[in-house]
């Protein structure tokens, strides 16, 4: 056997067996290539050999081409000419897939002459998400492999194909439960005297008929908001139908590398990896988290249902407390309608729900929460109200149990004053609904130690969360962006541009709603209490145009009317004669902004506080501020977040 290299070979009698072994994915890199195109050559050359088992090292197959490769220009050999050699090779290959196909992995796997499964193989062409589409024959084989009608979802939709689904539609040969490499062999040895199959390029398709094209281009126009690879790699997989295997061919490819070049496929694959870094920060390297398995929550409004759902939905127990009977009990119905919403979305069955849900104890009083590894304390936002919480929190919780507060605003400092063992204690930010939304930012006090930070970060991964360490500032990073944001939004407004042009043009920017639609949606009287009560201070804090809307009794889409009006019952934005007519004072003369402009100049902003926050060390790095804006505020994924928008458009 050859060792030392990414594409191991060894011979069993007349059968080679080739095992990509890569780690951490098997990614198809330049070196794996170069060695597979080696490996094809030795084996067509040498008549000993009848058959060739193709498989990944560890628990994947292939997790797909090396994305890391993706920012300089593609390399010889390249994959889809390789994956042609095999197709034409003289001797049956046989991928044997024992775990992830995904991406060019699976276009591997379609490329051989036959697919032999493990019980965890599956098929995936994960590509859209990184804003290309399969650039090595995906939208071409699968749909003559499985037909167009269970190929595009897997093309243009993130669909799998699991193994059984793989044996059902005949993409796979065999299921192989056990002694999977030996099964394989064996397998080829006996299949290798058959006559070569017929290869996938060479099979017919039918087209489905204009109706389901249409059908389909709806649907994923709709669901890819705006992204382009969805539709494309649906258009390349189409063109293939009508026009035949080799044209469909030239245009995926030509497609992959001008997609692969976009600024879309840009800012994807830096979330793609950014994502992945944030769950292992550096400074947190070699430190082990503490064991969390008995979580509390301490209050049952709309923030600690929602953190209530997260934990158990990602299986932890949890004690669920309220300072009385109404109120708890409000709070498990409020939890109750979660889950049945969830099983009306499929994310799981009735009965699975119910079983989360019984984990769930709810409690009136803290005394219950003795023997919980973590607590997270919900009430409202009250200085006072949360340190009684900690003050008694602390007499009746082991010494060891983790405290956090989920505070948006208020500084954590003054919240665990109280505390005596302030190592334990910190912030964890999730954002409303809890059990939807990506972002958790995890607050790190000065006093808070590094194995309760990490925990933080591992609780983040348990629950699918994106973590993000904030320092301390008014707001953390989220909130203090979306302040900037807003006050420059503001800024135009008063200087002549319409708040619809606005929204508008940040709706075709990418986000589900403008920064004002969104105020009606979230209430305007939110913040204006914050206002408030920071005057109430002796904070030096202008006027706001919401202020003015709110003391006029506008507080949003709950009202009636914000910035926009509402008619009863339907949430559709309309133009508001009291709203011009109250902000008429505060406003110069109308003045025209195209939206690029408009765009930029939001987006400068949140850039520049994103930098002032970098600074004064608040976020570790510009990746975290993109997480943040587009996990937790709605910054559309394609444009990368603000930091990496405004650097990739610097002029
Ligand atoms: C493609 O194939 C194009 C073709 O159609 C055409 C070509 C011509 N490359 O996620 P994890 C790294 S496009 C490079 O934490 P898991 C990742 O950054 C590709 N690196 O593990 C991380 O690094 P680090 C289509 C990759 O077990 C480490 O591996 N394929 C790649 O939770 C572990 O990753 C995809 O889009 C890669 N392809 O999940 C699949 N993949 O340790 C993308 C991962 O330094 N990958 N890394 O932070 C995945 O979805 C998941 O990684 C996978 C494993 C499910 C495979």
């Amino acid at each position: 056997m050859m060792s030392d290299l990414s594409v191991k070979l060894e011979r069993r009698g007349p059968v080679a067996i080739a095992t990509i072994d890569n780690p951490p994915v098997n990614a198809l890199g330049l070196a794996v290539r170069q060695q597979l195109v080696r490996v094809i050559e030795v084996l067509e050359a040498d008549d000993t050999v009848r058959a060739v088992v193709l498989t990944g090292a560890g628990s994947l197959f292939v997790g797909g081409a090396d994305i890391t490769e993706f920012d300089r220009a593609a390399e010889q050999p390249q994959l889809p000419e390789l994956l042609e050699r095999i197709e034409r090779a003289c001797k049956p290959w046989f991928a044997a897939v024992n775990g992830l196909a995904l991406g060019g992995g699976a276009e591997l796997a379609f490329a051989c002459h036959y697919r032999l499964v493990g019980p965890t193989a599956r098929f995936g062409l994960p590509e859209i998400n990184l804003g290309i589409i399969p650039g090595a024959g995906g939208t071409q084989r699968l749909p003559r492999l499985v037909g167009v009608e269970n190929a595009l979802p897997v093309i243009a939709e993130n669909r799998q194909i699991d193994a059984s689904g793989a044996l059902e539609l005949g993409l796979a040969e065999t299921l192989i439960e056990n002694d999977f490499v030996e099964a394989a062999i064996a397998l080829a040895t006996e299949m290798s005297v058959r006559p070569l199959p017929t290869p996938a390029l060479a099979l017919q398709v039918t087209d489905p008929g204009e109706a389901f094209w249409a059908d389909a281009t709806a649907r994923i126009r709709k669901a890819a908001k705006g992204a382009s690879a969805p539709l494309a790699a649906l258009e390349a997989l189409r063109l293939g139908v009508d026009r035949g295997a080799p044209e469909g061919l030239a245009f995926e490819r030509e497609t992959f590398l001008r997609l692969r070049a976009s600024d879309e496929a840009a800012a994807l694959r830096y979330l793609f990896f950014a994502e992945r870094s944030a769950l292992r920060p550096p400074a947190l390297k070699g430190v082990t988290p503490r064991r969390i398995a008995s979580t509390g929550v301490v209050g049952a409004g709309t923030m600690g249902v929602g953190i209530t759902a997260a934990l158990l939905n990602a299986g932890y127990e949890v004690t669920l407390s309220e300072r009385d009977g109404a109120s708890l009990e409000r709070g498990l119905k409020a939890l109750e309608a979660v889950f049945s919403a969830q099983a009306k979305r499929k994310m799981h069955t009735v009965e699975e729900g119910q079983t989360r849900l019984a984990r769930v104890k709810g409690v009136v009083g803290l005394d219950n929460l003795e023997n919980c590894d973590l607590v997270i304390e919900a009430v409202f936002e009250d200085l006072a109200l949360k340190q009684d919480v900690f003050g008694k929190l602390e007499k009746v919780c082991r010494t060891d149990t983790i405290l956090a507060t989920n505070t948006s605003y208020i500084d954590p400092r003054r919240i665990g004053e109280g505390i005596a063992a302030q190592e334990r204690f910190i912030g964890l930010h999730f954002f409303s609904p809890a059990q939807v939304m990506k972002l958790l930012e995890i607050i790190s006090l000065p006093g808070t130690a590094a194995d309760v930070l990490a925990t933080g970060f591992e609780l983040a991964k348990r629950l699918g969360k994106v973590p993000v360490r904030s320092g301390i500032c008014e707001g953390f990073i989220g909130n203090r962006i979306l302040k900037r944001y807003r006050v420059e939004a503001e800024f135009m407004v008063r200087n002549g541009v319409d708040f619809a042009a606005i929204d508008a043009a940040m709706r075709e920017f990418g986000y589900a709603m403008g920064p004002f639609e969104m105020q009606d949606m979230a209430g305007l009287d939110v913040s204006f209490l914050n206002r408030e009560a920071a005057r109430a201070r002796g904070e030096q804090i202008p006027e706001t145009l919401g202020d003015i809307l709110v003391r006029a009794g506008r507080k949003g889409q709950k009202t009636g009317g914000g910035w926009y009006d509402y008619a009863p019952g339907d949430r559709k934005p309309l133009p508001s004669a009291e709203t011009s007519h109250l902000l008429a004072e505060a406003r110069t003369a109308p003045k025209a902004a195209e939206p690029k402009e408009i765009v930029a100049r939001l987006i400068k902003a949140m850039a520049d506080e994103g930098r002032l926050i970098l600074e004064e060390r608040i976020a570790d790095g510009p990746e975290a501020i993109d997480l943040v804006e587009v996990h937790g505020y709605g910054f559309p994924r394609t444009k990368g977040g603000p930091m990496f928008f405004s650097y990739r458009n610097a002029s």
